[in-house]
């Protein structure tokens, strides 16, 4: 009798151990893949107004509540997603809406190569023509793009859940926190693409303007050597070098800018040309080398400069500072929107702008700032800007998640 009872109970623990463990490696493994985007059959049955990140196959331009155009595409304003690339039945796809900033790359009246392509999007999911819906979207994404560094590899098409089964936990939103978001940027946390803009720009805008005189005191402060308070780091070539050591002369440092000056000729008056987000210090020859040119890969290697490299018509800085480089330039873009007697600088795909208010190439500055997240240094020259000069931020330093959401 005790032999039988003792036979009856272990398996019981054994079988009550295994739930608990599957139980653990379930939570885990959610937790782990939190990120996992919702297919598009789970975001037809989640339309409850939360934000979420879905996977799809672009099938067509939604126009009503049940008619997609598969073809002879009439605007930029919706696109359908399935689960399937070559899906048909309206039932079974979810319209996405493309709120301004996104018409430009994902319409299918300008891309009607889009067709079929798999794209990840993040939105609100709700109604949208009479019908299930992702409005406001935060981020599209092509899958198998150039991912964010820190994005963790999961595997979609492996993961098949029924589609009635609501997820239990919700993606986490797409941007980061930062200290600032209740305050400085509190007007812009939660606006995505256009309006983000707007909002970014009426919040940076306000700052104190330097005289270019100013600026050496200032560059003196922002970019000194974190090992040596005596020194400043040279932006493209990386050297420490005395902070006294500033000037014209042969291997002194002087005060580069970073969006070339001619790029809209603001010169050194106070504005654009005196405004330390994107003023380093720099040796004078490297700066001479760099002169007026967009950025760009490729090239000769540069003299007194290791790993950067220059051709005829671009400039390639060193790794450390390439994502640097690339939100000094998207901080220019968004202060400066020619609201208040200066150009209206943007970022391009060119690399031969000349004198106009652009600089280039803007997919290779958003490759550089994704492969170069924000580091100490850059994040501690934000902060004393921001205390000590100029009382105004680098959004992208704070929240580079943004730039995608700028320029898709
Ligand atoms: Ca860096
Ligand atoms: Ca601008």
């Amino acid at each position: 009798m005790p032999q039988q009872l003792t036979l009856r109970v272990r398996p019981r623990l054994a079988l009550v151990a295994v739930l608990l463990l599957l139980a653990f490696v379930g939570a885990t493994a959610r937790t782990a893949t939190a990120a996992t985007p919702l297919t598009v059959s789970q975001a037809i049955a989640t339309q409850n107004n939360s934000v979420q990140t879905v996977r799809g196959y672009i099938v067509g331009e939604p126009v009503a509540t049940t008619t997609v155009n598969r073809s002879g595409f009439t605007d930029d304003l919706a696109i359908a997603l399935a689960d399937s690339a070559g899906e048909t039945s309206t039932s079974k796809m979810v319209y996405v809406q493309l709120t301004s900033s996104w018409r430009s790359t994902w319409g299918l009246r300008t891309h009607p190569a889009n067709m079929g392509k798999q794209v990840d999007v993040t939105g609100t999911l709700t109604a949208y023509f009479a019908h299930p819906g992702l409005k406001s979207p935060t981020a599209i994404a092509a899958v198998g793009a150039t991912p964010p560094p820190t994005t963790t590899t999961t595997s979609p098409t492996s993961t098949t859940t029924s589609p009635t089964t609501s997820p239990t936990t919700s993606p986490s939103p797409t941007g980061t926190t930062g200290p600032y978001d209740s305050t400085y940027y509190a007007n812009a946390i939660g606006k995505s693409g256009s309006a983000l803009r707007t909002s970014l720009h009426s919040i940076i805008r306000s700052q104190t303007v330097l005289t270019y005189d100013q600026v050496w005191a200032a560059l003196k402060d922002t970019d000194q050597d974190p090992n040596n308070a005596n020194n400043v780091i040279e932006i493209y070539s990386g050297r420490s070098i005395a902070k006294s050591d500033n000037g014209g002369g042969v291997d002194q440092w002087n005060r580069e800018h970073v969006w070339a000056k001619s790029h809209g000729d603001f010169g050194t008056a106070n504005g654009p040309g005196t405004d330390v987000h994107h003023l380093r210090p720099e040796d004078v020859t490297v700066n001479s080398t760099r002169g007026n040119l967009d950025f760009d890969n490729g090239g000769a290697a540069v003299s007194q400069c290791s790993d950067c490299f220059s051709d005829s018509d671009s400039f390639e800085p060193r790794d450390a500072v390439k994502g640097d480089v690339a939100r000094m330039i998207f901080y220019m873009a968004i202060r400066y929107e020619g609201d208040d007697g200066w150009p209206n600088l943007e970022p391009n795909n060119s690399v031969a702008n000349g004198t106009a208010p652009y600089i280039g190439k803007l997919s290779v500055l958003k490759a550089w700032s994704a492969g170069d997240p924000p580091d100490a240094f850059e994040k501690r020259r934000n902060q004393v800007i921001y205390d000590t000069w100029q009382h105004n931020r680098n959004p992208f330093v704070d929240h580079p998640e943004w730039v995608g959401s700028i320029w898709p």
